[in-house]
């Protein structure tokens, strides 16, 4: 099929609030579905990049409400926009691992990803839009504030519509995103556009054949005392899941459940915690279903996040990067030659420095948010990373990784298991990991649309506490109390903040932290991904060395701290909120 195309442009004017988050834009369907919302941030992305013309982009989102209008609309405003072609995702879906990987596959300028990741979804729900750069990853901030300033001052936009004279159909409305192949689009003001409807998971199901030894790991889904779950949330994974887990990996097609991408996730919150994926942690507790299978893993509406569970245990996604990096080596194939460096995001517990340090490694502590790694990457300083927040991946794309992760376990279990007897268990291999480097006990408390004002004023409260404690101090290396009735003194209590080691930018105010002379922290931070209202996350981490002291409930261990957290912060009294939405 093909069409022509004229280029216009349509007298637009600046709308408030288009600022990139820590993830990308995201609201409310609603407002992306204004007049010219879409329209003016796509077009304020195109201003800000050079050499636009005559380049190829990837496209694709996590399937959710909206994602095809938008896909049309951002075909539209390409093709005025002198790009060449766009690359779109079947049925307009890419998880957003498999668009880093086709960005990096066929090197391509970038890539735009609509998703709000783990948000829920539906014409009531949230919609979101990211910008990813020529490596994979997302746009730095430089890009980011390039588009916010361009959304601040836009008057018009370039537009792909119907030549005046030809009363033919409109071509892009025209183009079936169901079937792959190209449509090309001759431009009656200047060079043609293509259209081209890509397999969804070709390239990056490729690319994780190439890391992992899929043999290795058929066997093991042949053992008769393995048995495995993904639960795909109704998000974007679920067909990844089923390609990988069963038609590769020789899995049950029951081993993938809600494996249906739906546009509102069947009315759930596609994030794979303890809370939101509480069907899948109880299939996988013994003690609720005795068939509760060995592994379970779960993935986020857009498949970038993980959760990986063994039979009745939870691993934190702080030991899970920790552990992968420990056995990356001798398990997995992409890492066979060893790692030279490692990063995490601040509030990630701090079991990856430890097996670093074991390994005579680099380790890098980031601001919270996956753009933050990428120059790590790219400069082989970082091959893997994680954050606290679900989030596990590896330099194989510039994206954190949902299925890569759950392969890494997989791949970790075949290889402690391999010639034995008995399955090793998930469990019995964090407990020996624990054993070997002490248990980084972990917990973040969410209160989530919180009202803004509250929140913010709790913050200013922490900054003034911090700066009181830091005037009252003798030296600098004097410990501070935080409240008279807890013994343990506070070594730093600071606004974190990051100077990139490759290209010097900084990133300022990016989490309020308490760390203890024992290592222990306690930070405050608030999210950057919400639509609405002001999510307040509390993080909490204490470091146990003695074996005895490992196998209590993370609950009971981080408690002290949990309680002097909230009482000095005065969460409640600022934001009449006694218990958070969500614990993990
Ligand atoms: C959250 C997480 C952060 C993650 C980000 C995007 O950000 O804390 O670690 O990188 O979501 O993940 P915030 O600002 O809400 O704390 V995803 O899966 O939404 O792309
Ligand atoms: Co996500």
């Amino acid at each position: 099929m093909t069409g022509s195309f004229a280029i216009k442009s349509i007298p637009t004017s600046p709308i408030d609030g288009q600022k990139t988050g820590t993830s990308g834009l995201r609201k409310k369907v609603s407002v992306f579905q204004q007049p010219n919302y879409l329209h003016n941030w796509v077009q304020s992305l195109f201003s800000s990049l050079d050499g636009l013309p005559g380049s190829t982009i990837a496209l694709g989102g996590d399937g959710r409400y909206w994602n095809k209008d938008a896909i049309r609309i951002i075909c539209r405003l390409a093709a005025a926009n002198g790009l060449a072609r766009v690359k779109v995702g079947h049925n307009g879906i890419l998880c957003t691992p498999a668009i880093s990987s086709v960005i990096r596959a066929h090197d391509l300028y970038g890539g735009i990803i609509l998703t709000a990741s783990h948000n829920p979804g539906g014409p009531t729900n949230d919609f979101g839009i990211k910008y990813n750069v020529a490596n994979g990853g997302p746009a730095p901030e430089t890009v980011t504030s390039a588009i916010f300033k361009n959304t601040a001052t836009i008057s018009e936009y370039n537009y792909a519509v119907v030549p005046d004279a030809d009363h033919a159909a409109d071509p892009f409305a025209a183009v079936d995103l169901s079937v792959k192949g190209e449509t090309t689009f001759s431009n009656v003001d200047g060079p043609s556009f293509v259209i081209e409807v890509i397999d969804s998971a070709d390239d990056y199901v490729t690319l994780l054949q190439s890391m992992f030894d899929f043999a290795k790991l058929k066997a093991l889904f042949a053992r008769p005392d393995f048995s495995f779950l993904f639960d795909a949330m109704n998000g974007v994974t679920g067909p990844y899941g089923h390609r990988i887990f069963v038609d590769l990996l020789g899995g049950k097609p029951e081993c993938v459940m809600r494996g249906e991408p739906l546009e509102d996730f069947g009315g759930a919150h596609p994030d794979p915690n303890l809370t939101y994926a509480a069907e899948l942690v109880a299939k996988c507790d013994p003690k609720q279903n005795p068939q509760a299978p060995d592994m379970g893993a779960a993935s986020d509406g857009d498949g970038d996040r993980n959760m990986v569970l063994g039979k009745g245990f939870f691993v934190t996604p702080s030991d899970s990067v920790a552990l992968i990096a420990a056995k990356a080596k001798e398990a997995i194939p992409y890492f066979k030659n060893g790692l030279k460096g490692v990063a995490r995001s601040m509030p990630t517990a701090g079991a990856l420095d430890r097996v670093a340090a074991e390994l005579g490694i680099e380790l890098h502590e980031v601001p919270t948010g996956w753009k933050y790694f990428g120059n790590l990457m790219d400069a082989e300083r970082a091959q893997i990373c994680g954050e606290e927040s679900f989030g596990t991946g590896s330099d194989h794309v510039r994206e954190k990784d949902g299925i890569f992760a759950v392969l890494c376990w997989l791949a970790i279990v075949a290889h402690e298991s391999a010639g034995k007897d008995a399955l090793v268990s998930i469990e019995d291999i964090v407990i020996n990991h624990w054993k070997k480097y002490g248990r980084n006990f972990f917990s973040r408390y969410d209160y989530e649309e919180v009202e803004t004002k509250g929140a913010n004023a709790m913050m200013a409260h922490i900054d003034e506490l911090q700066a009181n404690m830091n005037a009252a101090r003798g030296s600098p290396d004097e410990p501070m109390a935080l409240d008279p009735d807890f013994s343990t003194k506070v070594a730093l209590a600071d606004n974190f903040s990051y100077v990139d080691p490759i290209d010097g930018s900084e990133a300022t105010g990016q989490g309020r932290r308490f760390v203890f002379t024992d290592g222990s922290r306690v930070i405050f931070r608030l999210s950057g991904t919400g639509s609405s209202g002001a999510t307040i996350r509390l993080y909490a981490e204490r470091y146990e060395p003695d074996e005895n002291g490992q196998l209590v409930n993370a609950q009971a261990a981080l408690k002290p701290f949990i309680e002097l957290a909230l009482k000095v912060s005065k969460l409640e009294a600022f934001t009449g909120r006694r218990e958070p939405t969500v614990i993990t």
